[in-house]
């Protein structure tokens, strides 16, 4: 009964005090956020009525982020303050920094993670696309590829060359030319109706290609887009866009995502998240092994077999030794 009028959207951007949030009748409406809706455990309404217990289940961690799932209430003065957040389907989350246990959610409710990087021009670090890839299979979340500026190299063909090895692996890679306009309309086809996280290093063409397959977006080309946030480890950076003409998708900027070396994950967890290597886990000798130095490793079998790829092993072997490095002390 309490719930006059009240609306659900889903979270655009916000900079913790106030939120831009677009109902579901398509308007964006300013709301701010209550606060009893941050603390947990607070039970009922200030009216008595009780609340749905999805937030309190999970309010001591539970930040909101772009791309939740709101409820809306207006109140006497006209002004809207969100009252609920919904339950999340996914999330795209770093562990908090400073040390603190818990997460940062980057963006809720992610259905893919777009990882974009340039064939030259930047010239791209295939280590540093593992990095992201393992991000979003620590998540749980479907990742793709797409490697632009294809032209640079003479074309898609030649690129793919450099690049099929993440296709064997099961990733689909997009390859693009946002100059020729090249494999932009498939591109378009698989942001439609899902909510994507784009990430990718700086200078890479996230934008442009964003501004060439979804006319009115009016992205910023050219500039270093985050650099306001650099080093300040918040969430307030992301952004989700909704997309013109895409059958109700989003995508959401993460500059978060690129610092890497803060991901919530435990060094033994990091071989499931090199999905070429999962068959080979459970046929170790031993159940813990680090795939370095032990012996009757499956792995490393893989690898001298060819059915690993030199270059991914050796990713695996980095990022293990960089988790194991940075967990005592984070
Ligand atoms: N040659 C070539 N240049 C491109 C292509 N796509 C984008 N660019 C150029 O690359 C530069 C960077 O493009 P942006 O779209 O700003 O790159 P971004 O990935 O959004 O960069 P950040 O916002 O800093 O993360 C711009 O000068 C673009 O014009 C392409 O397909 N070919
Ligand atoms: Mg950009
Ligand atoms: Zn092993």
């Amino acid at each position: 009964m309490t719930e006059i009028s009240a609306e659900q959207g889903v979270v655009l951007s916000g900079t913790g005090g106030t939120w831009r949030v677009q109902r579901d009748d398509g308007i964006v409406v300013e709301a701010s956020l209550r606060g009893r809706i941050k603390k947990s455990n607070s039970g009922k309404r200030a009216d008595g009525s009780l609340r749905r217990d999805t937030i309190s289940a999970a309010a001591d961690t539970l930040k909101l982020a772009v791309g939740d799932r709101v409820l809306l209430e207006e109140d006497e003065s006209g002004s809207t303050a969100i009252a609920e957040i919904l339950p999340r389907r996914s999330r795209l989350a770093r562990r908090a920094p400073g040390g603190g246990h818990g997460e940062r959610v980057v963006a809720a409710n992610v259905d893919q993670v777009v990882v974009v990087f340039a064939a030259a021009n930047p010239e791209p670090h295939p280590r540093m696309l593992d990095r992201f890839l393992v991000i979003a299979e620590a998540n749980d979340l479907k990742a793709r590829i797409v490697i632009n500026k294809v032209e640079l190299v003479g074309g898609a063909d030649v690129a793919r060359e450099r690049w099929s090895l993440y296709e064997r692996i099961g990733y689909p890679v997009h390859y693009t030319s946002v100059k020729q306009r090249l494999g932009l309309e498939e591109l378009h086809d698989a942001f439609a109706g899902v909510v994507s996280a784009l990430t990718g290093p700086s200078g890479v063409g996230k934008s442009s290609l964003l501004n060439a397959m979804f006319a009115g977006l009016d992205l910023r080309v050219g500039e270093i887009s985050e650099s306001v946030n650099k080093g300040r480890h918040t969430t307030v950076g992301a952004y989700l866009h909704p997309l013109p003409d895409a059958q109700g998708g989003y995508v959401a900027d993460t500059p978060g995502l690129r610092e890497v070396g803060m991901w919530a994950l435990s060094p033994t967890e990091l071989d499931q998240c090199f999905p070429e290597l999962r068959p080979f886990l459970t046929q170790c000798r031993f159940a813990d092994c680090r795939h370095s130095v032990e012996p009757d490793c499956a792995v490393r079998d893989a690898v001298s077999r060819g059915d690993v790829s030199v270059a991914r092993y050796e990713s695996f072997i980095k990022l293990r030794e960089e988790l194991e490095g940075v967990k005592p002390s984070r």
